[in-house]
């Protein structure tokens, strides 16, 4: 029985997965789970069973590698019935976190004890497929129809005591897990209870109603993905069916969504933000720096959202600023967020003020001398940054990490400013710093190799998805975001609106199109940063100065009212004659012949742009991987997930389509914008993919 190990206890049979690092189960784990049911059956000293896993969790699903091909007996589907049906009490002991499939298993046991640090949930949809294997017919005969809904189409997971609260598992166990599992095993035999099969439970009634509210709150919420709404079929057929037709349809919808694109793409994000921890031809020896302590410079938006990231995981934190009142206003901001997590729930008020009593607040650079981490957040001006590290070169102990935030900028030169190059690096949070997931980190010429793994390793202690990137103007993800809004002010110039482009990005999956986004951040910081990058721009940029004749307008975007969109006292945005006239007449006096352009074109102008310059990125190792330019994209910049990022994407369009395309643009707008990268040109000339280079 590879993967379970049977061993008894007097009485009690005790199956044991061992399966690292996750416990998945794999083909031989299913196989041995079937067996260990059929041993304590078979045996009559045997009076029942407990399930417990070996390692650092329960079964955690399914194993997502076998989704690619045909799948060996027994099937998951089947072995949740099997050990349903067994006729001595199977009890699963928990820790860690039983999802997906992992679930599915411990709600086919007859009952569920775990460990107060135990977590569940069912995370399939976040792979594109719903619970196969009886879940969303066995979690609403647990926890009712409209919890089961919530659970299963969000895909997050509970903690032990809120599981025992609604249902899902009978007791939590103190102590030693097996030896409370046991106990509480030696009462039911004692006590005499009877098999308790959640198949066999009736599903409380429920307002029919409920299913078309999730599917319509799904569409805005989760709007372009198939599995949500898939999900909330899949718990009608609890409602509408017996326990194993709903199972068989259950199933049947399962695999439909297993074997589409969407889900395809959405594994493909699990594995590849995954891969992106893993920094290639980096040695395993190579350790982090301990980091107890973290400094932060700048009490702007920036600095204030990394501080509550660090607070969040328990990092004291100390926060460096100009002057007392931003420090103030820094300190009142971090209680509001927090105090947001407060009213939901998430946090008591003694947990509020005992993140708040993290920290510490200085005008002074050398408050940071004992810290281990210091992340700077002023802002965006090479001058001012520059000052700081050199500061910080005076200020802190040897050994200290100097991070710097920048977006753009050139790090080596902060390096030098602080006198240790080595210590420094790039930690790119993305706005806002204590929600978005994304850390772009930031190799310099002279980073020394301990520093990137303590990045590495600081930004998953602190929630974040790392991925390490090069020096590069905007690095990988604004760099390739700048090809974008270029395309988008070209096609403005030739003949479309910015309504049309941005219903087109809309359409295609992003939240917003690039001039929502505008008008949200504001024209007048777009305007800044268009300054501070004039002299990298081509003349054609240069010329395609929009921005610039709003700004002078005062059209600063929803903070002035109008901007590309005009804006009511609600800040509904409608499209606005006047900007659409005076883009008309911008072309005039440039001299560009306006043209009606199709959401085609325009569809591939912003995608082949992105993508010419990923390529680029790869070609020139800025990236070492596509996983990593397609992570950046899923966490940092709203690319939609199911469509797995767009390396990913180019290679389901293939590379010869969007060569091809590249050099029509090349003809038609100019070699400088889309030349085709000699990297995806040999790519497109040998039929291969970003991912089978
Ligand atoms: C399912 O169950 C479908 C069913 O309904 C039946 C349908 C018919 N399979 O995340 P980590 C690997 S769908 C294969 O870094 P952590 C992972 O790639 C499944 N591999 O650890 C990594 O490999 P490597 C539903 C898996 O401690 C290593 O394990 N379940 C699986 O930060 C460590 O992973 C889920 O969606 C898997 N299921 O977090 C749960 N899971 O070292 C998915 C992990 O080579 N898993 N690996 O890079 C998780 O959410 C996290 O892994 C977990 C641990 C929270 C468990």
């Amino acid at each position: 029985m590879a993967g379970v190990t049977f061993s008894r206890q007097g009485e009690i049979g005790i199956a044991t997965v061992d399966n690292p690092p996750v416990n998945a189960l794999s083909q031989a784990v299913r196989a041995g789970l079937a067996d260990a049911v059929r041993m304590a059956e078979a045996d009559s000293e045997i009076r029942a069973l407990v399930l417990i896993c070996a390692g650092r969790t329960f079964i955690a699903g399914a194993d997502i590698r076998e989704f690619g091909g045909p799948m060996q007996p027994p099937l998951i589907n089947n072995l949740v019935f099997d050990l349903e049906r067994t006729n001595k009490p199977l009890i699963a002991a928990i820790h860690g976190t039983a999802l997906g499939g992992g679930l599915e298993v411990a709600m086919a046991c007859h009952f569920r004890v775990a460990t107060e640090q135990a977590r569940f949930g069912l995370p399939e949809v976040k792979l594109g497929i719903l619970p196969g294997a009886g879940g969303t017919q066995r979690l609403p005969r647990l926890v009712g129809v409209e919890t089961a809904l919530t659970m299963i189409t969000e895909g997050g997971d509970i903690p032990a005591p809120k599981a025992k609260a609604i249902g899902l598992i009978d007791e939590i166990v103190g102590g030693d897990l097996l030896q409370g599992a046991i106990a509480f095993v030696e009462r039911l035999l004692e006590e005499g209870w009877p098999i308790r099969r959640t198949g066999e439970l009736p599903v409380a009634a429920v307002d029919p109603a409920i299913f078309d509210e999730f599917k319509k709150k799904l569409a805005k919420r989760q709007r372009g993905f198939l599995a949500p709404q898939a999900c909330v079929d899949a718990v009608r057929f609890a409602v509408d069916y017996p326990l194993e037709e709903g199972c068989e349809r259950e199933y049947a919808l399962c695999l439909e969504l297993m074997r589409g694109p969407q889900s395809k793409a959405q594994r493909h994000a699990f594995f590849a933000e995954r891969e992106v921890a893993k920094i290639p031809g980096f040695s395993p020896e190579i350790q982090a720096r301990p980091v107890n302590s973290v400094g932060v410079v700048g009490p702007g938006a920036m600095g204030t959202g990394i501080a509550i990231s660090f607070l969040n995981a328990g990092y004291p934190v100390v926060i460096v600023g100009l002057d007392q009142p931003s420090l103030d206003k820094s300190l009142a901001t971090m209680r509001k967020i927090l105090g947001g997590a407060v009213a939901k729930g998430a946090m008591t008020e003694e947990g509020l003020e005992a993140k708040l009593a993290l920290v510490t607040l200085s005008t002074h650079f050398e408050a940071l001398s004992e810290v281990d981490l210091v992340v700077e957040a002023v802002f965006e001006d090479m001058a001012a940054k520059i000052q700081v590290f050199t500061k910080l070169g005076q200020v802190t102990r040897l050994g200290a990490i100097l991070a710097t935030n920048t977006s753009y900028l050139d790090i080596d030169i902060l390096a030098e400013a602080s006198g240790r190059p080595a210590d420094v690096v790039g930690m790119h949070f993305f706005n806002p710093a204590n929600v978005m997931r994304l850390l772009e980190n930031v190799r310099g010429a002279k980073t020394a190799p301990d520093v990137i793994a303590t990045v590495m390793k600081i930004g998953k202690a602190i929630g974040k998805v790392s991925v390490l990137v090069g020096i590069s103007d905007g690095f990988v993800g604004n760099r390739m975001l700048s090809k974008r809004s270029r395309e988008a002010m070209f096609l403005l110039e030739e003949g479309a609106t910015p309504w049309q482009i941005d219903k087109v990005l809309v359409d295609f999956g992003f939240a917003m199109g690039p001039y929502q986004v505008s008008d949200l951040a504001g024209i007048d910081v777009q305007y800044a940063a268009r300054q501070a990058r004039w002299g990298i721009l081509t003349e054609r940029e240069h010329q395609a100065n929009i921005v610039d004749q709003l700004y002078r307008l005062g059209r600063y975007g929803q903070k002035t009212g109008a901007g590309y969109y005009a804006y009511d006292d609600k800040r509904n945005a409608a499209p606005d004659p006047f900007v659409e006239d005076l883009i008309v007449r911008h072309s005039a006096a440039r001299g560009i012949a306006r043209r009606a352009i199709g959401d085609g074109e325009i569809r591939e102008r912003l995608l082949y742009a992105m993508i010419n310059e990923g390529a680029k990125i790869l070609e020139e190792g800025v990236a070492a991987r596509p996983h990593d330019i397609d992570v950046i994209w899923l966490m940092g910049f709203g690319f939609p997930a199911y469509l797995g990022g767009p390396m990913f994407l180019a290679d389901q369009i293939g590379l010869k389509t969007i060569h091809d395309a590249l050099l029509k643009y090349e003809a038609r707008v100019g070699p400088e914008f889309f030349k085709p990268s000699a990297l995806l040109a040999r790519l497109a000339l040998e039929g291969k993919g970003f991912y089978s280079a």
